[in-house]
């Protein structure tokens, strides 16, 4: 995003923002495999089994986990390729994105 400001002196300025990041959060739900749910953890998102099993539990107590934070091109893409390995499976297993705040 670029915003153009003029100055009272007619000075042209140009400011450059960062792009929001968007949060990947995994949804908890009573019928994917915890094993699973690890495995795609692994697979899609490059983390270790540890940190894999950390995330899913947490999801699984809570409902939900923040897995990782993209810029929104990246997020969306991360959720629809690690919810569509579970549809192949047939498992209910969702991931959704949000923008940080
Ligand atoms: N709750 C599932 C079970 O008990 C495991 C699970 C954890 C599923 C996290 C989804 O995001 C999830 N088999």
């Amino acid at each position: 995003m670029t915003d153009t400001v003029i100055t009272p002196r007619g000075k042209v300025l140009t400011k450059t923002e960062r792009p929001r990041l968007h949060k990947v959060i995994l949804v908890n739900d009573d019928y994917t495999p915890r094993a699973f749910v690890v495995t795609v953890l692994k697979a899609e998102f490059r983390m270790t089994e540890e940190q894999a099993s950390r995330v899913m539990m947490t999801a699984h107590q809570r409902g939900v986990c923040v897995v990782a934070v993209f810029t929104r091109d990246v997020a969306e893409a991360k959720a629809t390729r690690a919810t569509d390995m579970a549809r192949k499976e047939g498992y209910p297993l969702l991931f959704t994105t949000e923008p940080e705040e």
